[in-house]
């Protein structure tokens, strides 16, 4: 849900605030000259039609005993400021829009804030409480109706339009409420028997692009219930992706995947390495007649591990026809909150939503590897060629492609943790083997596969998972010894 919330009376509440005697009178804020027009009026100055805009003389002519006040606009910055630090604690997601107005998007804080109605009352209640000001507050599942919510009981109100509401309160939306629709779009509008957003709906969306531009298929979305903006911060509008150009197009949807995996892991591993959580994931395909498309995913909870990337990627993925070769693949993320502030992650999951801690560790095994080895050392199992089968023949001479290490692993080493790791690392690495714990306290361990491969997993055997001590690594090149290509542990 998205909360708009918007300061009543903004400059006229904060100087009868500060000047107790202008209180409960008819105030305006504005400059003394013939030419000045109202800033803003009081509620007990809009009693008398006086509106903002609206010049001076006018606003006199409406109520001679209106007192004019000079604005300071540096005073309502610094109150600005202030309302929006307030608000910032009790969600990340915070857009400022003007001086007095947020969009708030409060997507899993209702754990430490209960249903958006509540939260909105704390909101309310902090605001007046640390600044004596009032204000009022929609609340919708998307930015346009929340904006309208918020004016629809001013001042000091809360408005809910929950979701089965919407339909019927776009239906009956009064057209000239929507945003952005003027005058001249308001007599076309009334020639073509709209009066309501619902009305808007008998039209085809085509009719309603050449009679009022983008302003008209804006409004077919809108009169459907969609408003795909999102509350953006500074942080949101950044993004972390990585793409690759295949060196030969494709069309083998399980080639993609394995790249979009490959693409995820980067991502991710970018991502939490800024100590980020995001909620929002794209993919970009270039096809081979150089066409492009993005697709984009909001998602209602806040993940950093590669697996929830790429399970939210290749939901994208695979809504799309694929009727050309791909050329490109891309995977980015975006809408990011610090991972510790100011709420925990944990807090932050929708109700119902499982953690996920097992890949969380896995994300941290293949983050290690990256940081020591570069970023093309790791590739999930999945995404290497079908291991050849390796037959058990003593190798004579230079050491061979599918090399076979025996390692023992001194130190405080022994464990579940340290084997079940171990696992982890070879089988990123494709390795395969066995890992176990030997009676004399420490750890034997065995890796076949790719030379290199093997070399990067002793480098990292040299300092093990955290808070394991590892005193001593010995190595020993032997013959083929298995043919297995799982790596197992072993007890
Ligand atoms: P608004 O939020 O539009 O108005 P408001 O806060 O005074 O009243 P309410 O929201 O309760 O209807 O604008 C916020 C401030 O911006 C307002 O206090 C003064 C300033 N402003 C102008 O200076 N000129 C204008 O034409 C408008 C509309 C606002
Ligand atoms: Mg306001």
């Amino acid at each position: 849900m998205i909360l708009h919330i918007d300061m009543d009376a903004f400059f006229a509440a904060v100087e009868q605030r500060d000047n107790p005697t202008l209180r409960n009178k008819p105030i305006i804020v504005a400059g003394n000259s013939k030419r000045s027009v109202v800033s803003t009026a009081s509620y007990e100055a809009r009693q008398f039609g006086i509106h903002s805009a609206m010049p001076v003389f006018q606003a006199k002519q409406n109520c001679p005993q209106v007192i004019i006040v000079p604005g300071d606009r540096h005073k309502y910055a610094a109150e600005s400021k202030k309302i929006m630090g307030i608000i910032s604690n009790f969600s990340p997601l915070v857009e400022q829009v003007s001086i007095d107005e947020a969009y708030v998007d409060i997507k899993g804080c209702e754990k430490l804030f209960g249903p958006p109605a509540s939260m909105a009352h704390k909101i309310k209640t902090a605001i007046f409480t640390e600044l004596s000001l009032t204000c009022s507050i929609g609340i919708a599942p998307i930015k346009f109706l929340a904006k309208i919510a918020s004016d629809m009981d001013k001042p000091n109100g809360i408005t809910l339009i929950s979701r089965h509401k919407m339909d019927p309160f776009i239906q009956g939306l009064p057209i000239a409420k929507v945003p952005g629709v003027g005058k001249q779009a308001l007599k076309l509008m009334a020639v073509l028997q709209i009066k309501t957003l619902g009305d808007i709906r008998k039209y085809d969306q085509n009719l309603l692009t050449t009679k009022f531009g983008k302003m008209g298929s804006r409004l077919h979305e809108l009169s459907l219930g969609i408003d795909n903006r999102q509350v953006e911060t500074d942080y949101t509008r950044k993004s972390i992706s990585s793409e690759t150009t295949l060196s030969q197009d494709i069309f083998d949807p399980m080639t993609a995947k394995k790249i979009l995996l490959a693409l995820s892991q980067r991502v991710g591993h970018d991502l939490r390495k800024k100590k980020m959580i995001c909620c929002n994931v794209t993919i970009k395909i270039k096809f081979s007649d150089f066409t492009q498309i993005t697709r984009s995913k909001k998602i209602d909870t806040w993940i950093c591990s590669s697996s929830a990337i790429f399970k939210q990627a290749i939901c994208l993925y695979e809504k799309i026809v694929l009727k050309k070769k791909i050329r490109l693949l891309g995977v980015g993320v975006s809408h990011f909150m610090d991972k510790n502030a100011p709420v925990q992650m944990e807090l932050l999951c929708a109700p119902g939503e499982k953690t996920t801690k097992r890949w969380e560790s896995v994300d941290m095994a293949v983050d290690s590897i990256m940081e020591k080895f570069g970023s093309d050392m790791v590739k999930k199992a999945s995404l290497n060629k079908p291991k050849q089968k390796i037959i058990a023949q003593p190798k004579v001479g230079k050491m061979s492609e599918i090399a076979c290490t025996n390692v023992t692993i001194k130190g405080r080493v022994q464990g579940v943790f340290f084997r079940a790791e171990t696992q982890k690392v070879a089988i990123l690495l494709n390795l395969a083997g066995y890992v176990k714990n030997r009676s004399d306290g420490s750890v034997e361990a065995q890796f076949q596969g790719n030379e290199e491969a093997v070399k990067k997993m002793i480098g990292w055997c040299r300092t093990g998972p955290p808070a394991s001590r590892v005193d001593h690594v010995l190595t020993e090149s032997t013959p083929i010894l298995s043919n297995s290509d799982t790596f197992d542990i072993l007890y």
